[in-house]
């Protein structure tokens, strides 16, 4: 999207040693969650965010890797349970497995970047033995205040070997968003193929690439999204690994994802969903570069029609603010030139993200009791997944006048 050209580099495939295209560039972009103290600090670390498709497994992936230490540290910002949708979500998953799975004798299940402990809760609730695997401190702190079991580490072959030595083999290895954010997944499989019992299933939830194109989620790009995932590239990398697609189920959440779920070769039965899902991608071009040129179009002329908004409006003296300090959002910002100069504040729940300015682009976030104090005249909603919830809550806003901006899929006010 630069215009600058082929890259001199040939890039590889992290799974299949493929060779990898490039197809989405959005410039240099801060790590996502890594707010900034007002009062200077550290500096802010960048890097290039860019996309390519590999031209064999087809799968998705970022060329630059961000070093994991800078984005899970152990401060890590983000608490999974801010939001109601997501708290009921994670429950009825935790329910679903603990009924469909965790139903023999002393089951065991271990969960990779647990957080705040958003679905261990209810698998403690019901006393099954549990562990969390998260580096992010004092996220696992908050879990463990809840009476979760928490080791604050990566997940990974080394760890996955000890966990299995000191607790023997998992039922059912889960993650939601996580997967897709670890680089050297073939560590991860190693590690899956040390830990999980020869008929446990490892399951994991990720962002599912075909609703990102669709609907022009563009800003689910951003450093820890290093893979985005298909039915497809998922299928090709289990199979790699010595495992086996053997389900696939279509979430609402965070605007569209995928449940996968994965078992040692031939120990279950594949889903007539997987063939099903496998058959409708073929149609969707998520291989084929000509796919990646349309969104990335359509990904320019929303940067273009949302900046000329808010500098409109902003010409005509109105005050607009932004809500959700999403990590989303330093895609948005970042890419769009999205400062204060355009944006005040950006108005969070997370009191970890109060008082600190958003990454690269310096916005002041603010705790949501101060939005309506007084009412601004637009708000860009950063947090475009959670906007049943947040328009709900907010719903003075509106009544006082206000009016929301969204950019995804295209620029519209509401
Ligand atoms: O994949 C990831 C997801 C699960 O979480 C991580 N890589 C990082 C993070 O991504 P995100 O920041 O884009 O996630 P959310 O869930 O869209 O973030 C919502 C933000 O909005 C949070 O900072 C909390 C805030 N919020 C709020 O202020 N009021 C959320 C709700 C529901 C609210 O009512
Ligand atoms: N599962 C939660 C949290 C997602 S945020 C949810 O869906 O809301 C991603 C989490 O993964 C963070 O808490 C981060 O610290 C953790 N994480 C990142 N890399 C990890 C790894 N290699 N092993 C375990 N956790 C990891
Ligand atoms: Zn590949």
């Amino acid at each position: 999207m630069s215009g600058e050209g082929v890259p001199p580099t040939v890039n590889r495939c992290r799974v299949c040693d493929g060779e990898v295209q490039e197809c989405l560039d959005f410039g240099r972009q801060p790590v996502s969650s890594a707010f900034v103290d007002p009062d200077g600090g550290g500096a802010e670390v960048f890097y290039r965010l860019a996309v390519g498709f590999c031209t064999t497994c087809t799968l998705v992936q970022q060329l630059e890797e961000v070093p994991r230490d800078a984005m899970f540290r152990v401060d890590y910002p983000y608490r999974s349970s801010e939001s109601a949708l997501m708290r009921k979500h994670f429950e009825q998953t935790a329910r679903h497995l603990l009924e469909s799975e965790l139903t023999g004798p002393d089951p065991f299940v271990v969960e990779v970047g647990s957080n705040d402990g958003i679905m261990l809760q209810t698998v403690a609730d019901a006393g099954i033995r549990h562990l969390g695997v998260d580096p992010s401190r004092d996220a696992a702190e908050t879990a463990r205040d809840k009476g979760i079991q928490v080791q604050v580490e990566f997940f990974e072959e080394a760890s996955a070997r000890r966990i299995r030595a000191a607790h023997g083999p998992a039922d059912v290895i889960f993650s939601a968003n996580t997967i897709s954010h670890i680089a050297y997944i073939d560590s991860i499989f190693r590690g899956v193929d040390a830990l999980l019992a020869p008929t446990g299933i490892f399951v994991f939830e990720d962002r599912y690439l075909a609703d990102i194109i669709e609907h022009n989620y563009f800003d689910q790009i951003y450093d820890e999204h290093f893979y985005l995932f298909s039915i497809h590239s998922v299928h090709s990398m289990a199979e790699r690994f010595g495992f086996e697609l053997v389900d696939a189920e279509r979430l609402t959440v965070h605007g569209g994802a995928v449940r996968f779920t994965v078992a040692r070769t031939g120990a279950r039965r594949p889903s007539a969903a997987v063939a099903e899902l496998l058959a409708r991608e073929q149609e969707l071009g998520l291989g084929e570069a000509v796919t990646y040129e349309r969104f990335a179009s359509h990904i320019l002329r929303t940067r273009d029609e949302l900046t000329a908004l808010l500098r409109d409006l902003r010409s005509k003296g109105h005050r607009i603010v932004a809500y959700g300090a999403t990590a989303k959002s330093a895609t948005v910002a970042n890419f769009c030139d999205i400062g204060p100069d355009l944006v005040d504040a950006v108005y969070d729940s997370t009191p970890e993200k109060q008082g600190r300015l958003t990454p690269g682009s310096h916005i002041p976030v603010r705790p949501p009791q101060e939005f309506a104090a007084p009412y601004p005249d637009y708000a860009l909603l950063f947090a475009w997944n959670h906007a049943e919830e947040i328009m709900a809550k907010e719903r003075g806003f509106r009544e006082h006048g206000g009016r929301w901006i969204m950019y995804v899929p295209d620029v519209h006010i509401v």
